[in-house]
């Protein structure tokens, strides 16, 4: 065994896909379930699609279930996603299912990159490329440089569009609205804030708020409610699942008039 091949090996196949992915139609910022989920439908629909992921992780806030309880609950309107993924799911009461969420992660990550989207691990989205009043790409950098406060210069990929998916933090949206002005399609033209938990209109809410909301970007899952001022929700995740699978409808919609 040849500790050299190894290493090419390695650097090798990485290397060809990180240098595929500097030109792709969607890039996704965090693959928590919502991005996660967008990813799938984008690369079912043949959509060249790259999901750059800060943490050593997959999976955001999902493998924490509800308070460390490694389990969540999903209602009845996301069960046909859960029933494509064929992860398990047990009814508890009325609408409601009970799910592992190991499970379900581990099921949405590997179905993910078996259609044929590419995660990128490590990877901290630190910026978007603007053009003519366009998102037309991300800025990247390795998660330890940011970590370790390190001045090196990011590297850019180019898309069609961008999705945040970032979670509560809504860390794609805030950099627009950081660095071009009050320019977002929402009330104030910023990022609103995330408001205190009410399950209900936070489930309701988190759909309607999953759009564009700057040519070129559109926010789903949990950065949809912070960026749109709705409500939080717990450990139920219909609502991510749901809105993964719509913001890559709208994200086809905004590649395809582009
Ligand atoms: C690269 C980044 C960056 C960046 C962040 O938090 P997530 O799980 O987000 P969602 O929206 O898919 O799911 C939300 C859900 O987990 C949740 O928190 C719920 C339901 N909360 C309800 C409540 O009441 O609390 O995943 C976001 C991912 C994470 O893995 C981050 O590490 C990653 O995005 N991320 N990746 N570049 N700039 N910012």
């Amino acid at each position: 065994m040849d500790e050299a091949l190894i290493s090419r090996a390695i650097t090798e196949s990485f290397t060809k896909d990180f240098i595929d992915a500097f030109n792709v139609d969607v890039a996704i910022a965090g693959a928590g379930p919502s991005g996660l989920i967008c990813a799938y439908y984008l690369a079912k629909q043949n959509v060249k699609v790259a999901v750059f992921e800060r943490h050593l992780r997959v999976g955001g806030g999902m493998p924490g279930g509800g308070m460390m309880f490694n389990r969540i609950v999903v209602q009845e309107e996301a069960m046909p996603i859960l029933k494509e993924f064929g992860v398990s799911a047990k009814r508890y009461k009325k609408d409601l299912y009970i799910v592992d969420a190991l499970e379900a992660i581990s099921t949405f990550c590997s179905k993910t990159i078996k259609r044929g989207a590419k995660i990128f691990n490590l990877i901290n989205v630190e910026d978007v490329v603007i053009r003519k009043d366009r998102i037309a790409g991300v800025v990247l950098n390795w998660s330890a440089v940011s970590w370790a406060k390190l001045h090196v210069d990011p590297m850019a990929v180019r898309s069609k569009a961008v999705v945040d998916a970032t979670g509560h933090d809504s860390e794609i949206a805030r950099i627009v609205e950081r660095k071009t002005g009050p320019v977002l399609r929402t009330e104030t033209g910023g990022v609103i804030g995330e408001k205190s938990m009410w399950a209900e209109i936070g489930e309701k809410m988190i759909l309607e708020n999953t759009k564009e909301i700057y040519p070129g970007l559109i926010v789903c899952g949990m950065a949809a409610n912070a960026v749109f001022g709705s409500p939080r929700m717990g450990a139920i995740f219909g609502g991510m699942l749901l809105s993964g699978k719509k913001a890559a409808e709208v994200a086809r919609k905004v590649i395809k008039s582009k």
